[in-house]
């Protein structure tokens, strides 16, 4: 059991409610944010410890740092933040991808982390042991089409992750690029715009990754002893793989 404070992003639904889920049952305090305030009470109404909820957008830098600022007195040493809240819009071809859609994904996917981890350098300075998860993708390294935008936001998170590791060194706050393919949570859902059908289709017959598996890869990191930084994990479910190259001919 443990007596630290993870904050998790994005904790209504997917790798950060199962995050949730799993630090609770090995006895961490949690700061659980997300934009459906709701699902964060049900949440914290599930779990039997103690349990900050937070209704925040992290693309509004402002509320990030109110949000900090005026965090509980037990729950102000945080040792692992799990930069997890983010999402995909679109799959189609990139001529038709909306313009309102891609500075959405770049205000969540990059800004919105940045404005988390600025705001938290400071906190996990401070500790002795701190972990940084900052969820990336196999989109940040491998090209498919559709990913335009989505990929080119989550090679932003794995660099700047690599980049925070420069400066991090020996500090003792370890910072990990996790980079999972696919995996069935509400990802899919809200990447084509509420369409359940399409969403089940993607992952029909192709026995993904649950959330609970990434939640178990992130508890796995932070568990691991002061003198070792996991850099970055790429994880696919055994049913995908790399393609070939794609060639046009004319
Ligand atoms: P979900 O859609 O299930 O969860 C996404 C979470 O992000 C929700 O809790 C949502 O909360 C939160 N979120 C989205 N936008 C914002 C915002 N502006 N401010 C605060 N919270 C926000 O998806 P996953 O759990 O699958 O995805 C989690 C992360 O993992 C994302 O960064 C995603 O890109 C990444 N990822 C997902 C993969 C997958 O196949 N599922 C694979 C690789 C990476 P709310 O809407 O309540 O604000
Ligand atoms: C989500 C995984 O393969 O849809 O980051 O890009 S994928």
């Amino acid at each position: 059991m443990s007596s630290s404070t993870v904050l998790i992003t994005g904790a209504t639904s997917g790798f950060g409610l199962a995050s949730a889920r799993l630090f609770a049952k090995h006895g961490y305090s949690l700061i659980i944010t997300g934009r459906r305030f709701e699902r964060l009470q049900v949440l914290a109404d599930e779990l039997s410890v103690p349990v900050h909820s937070v209704r925040l957008d992290v693309r509004d830098a402002q509320a990030v740092s109110d949000m900090v600022d005026a965090l509980p007195e037990h729950f102000r040493n945080i040792e692992v933040l799990v930069n997890n809240a983010g999402l995909a819009l679109g799959a189609g071809p990139a001529w038709e991808a909306s313009l309102e859609d891609w500075h959405t994904m770049i205000d969540t996917n990059v800004t919105g982390l940045v404005n988390v981890t600025h705001k938290l350098l400071p906190v996990l300075r401070q500790q002795p042991k701190a972990s940084i998860i900052n969820l990336a993708s196999v989109a940040a390294n491998w090209a498919y089409p559709g990913s335009h935008v989505y990929g080119g936001s989550k090679a932003f998170v794995a660099q700047f992750s690599r980049n925070l590791r420069s400066d991090l060194a020996g500090s003792g706050v370890r910072v990990t690029s996790l980079e999972p393919g696919m995996c069935e949570t509400e990802f899919s859902l809200v990447r084509f715009k509420g369409d359940q059908q399409k969403s089940d289709d993607l992952y029909k017959g192709t026995n993904p990754l649950r959330a609970e598996d990434v939640a178990d890869i992130i508890f796995w990191i932070t568990q691991q002893p002061a003198h070792i930084n996991i850099n970055s994990i790429e994880v696919m479910p055994a049913s995908q793989a790399w393609d070939n190259f794609k060639l046009v001919r004319s």
